[in-house]
């Protein structure tokens, strides 16, 4: 067994006085509730260093045993960009053209998503989002991760803030099945394509589905 880790003192954390925090938790919430998913990108580029800082915050994430069963693969190249659009508009042509269940076609109706994905070569970064169920140690032996998707998801809903916060939009892309983006970035089978962030400016004079969000007396109950 490995020992414990070392205790040190929480330096870090900050307590606010309760009108300020009051005032924190309004101001965040009022700012999360502007962002939007839009399927528009505009190609103006974006710079690395502020998609590296997103993903630092994403990094910080907690995970089960602190084994961050993640990774992020970063594209930016053209070409890689053309062939993930290619590959993952193969399969959501067969996805809109039987493979998916009516009852999910009339969902997604609503949003008028389809098969084409012009954002996939349009946006200036593709953020492939990678699940680890396992890490293999170099001894070969084979170490398990824990809570894995709660994981992934956490980290990638971070991601996705911490990118709204900068100022930037993102898509959360998840052609089905994503097997091709392995073979096409390189990536070992013990990780899974968990999802395919599209990141950049939106398209100027950009449109988005006019939904509603539930209040909270829909998605909260006190006890
Ligand atoms: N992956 C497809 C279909 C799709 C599914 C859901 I659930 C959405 O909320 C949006 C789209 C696509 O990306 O078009």
């Amino acid at each position: 067994m490995t020992p414990p880790l070392k205790l040190i003192a929480y330096t870090a954390y900050r307590e606010y006085p309760v009108r300020e925090m009051r005032r924190r938790a309004r101001e965040f919430a009022a700012d999360m509730q502007r962002r939007r998913t839009v399927r528009d990108f505009s190609s103006r580029p974006v710079p690395r260093k502020i998609i590296e800082d997103c993903l630092r915050a994403a990094g910080s994430s907690p995970s089960g045993a602190n084994r961050q069963p993640w990774h992020f693969v970063v594209v930016g190249d053209r070409k890689l960009k053309h062939r993930i659009r290619e590959a993952a508009e193969q399969e959501e042509a067969r996805f809109y053209g039987g493979r998916a269940p009516n009852d999910w076609l009339e969902a997604l109706a609503p949003l008028g998503t389809d098969a084409r994905k012009p954002f996939l070569e349009a946006a200036p970064w593709l953020i492939a989002i990678f699940s680890q169920s396992h890490t293999d140690a170099p001894d070969g032996r084979r170490r398990l991760n824990y809570y894995v998707s709660e994981s992934v998801g956490i980290a990638t809903g971070m991601l996705l803030s911490a990118l709204h916060h900068a100022g930037l939009c993102g898509l959360t892309h998840t052609p089905s099945p994503m097997g091709f983006l392995n073979r096409i970035l390189g990536r070992p089978a013990s990780e899974k394509p968990f999802l395919l962030l599209v990141v950049g400016y939106p398209m100027d004079g950009v449109r988005i589905p006019n939904l509603r969000r539930k209040p909270l007396s829909e998605i909260v109950t006190w006890r």
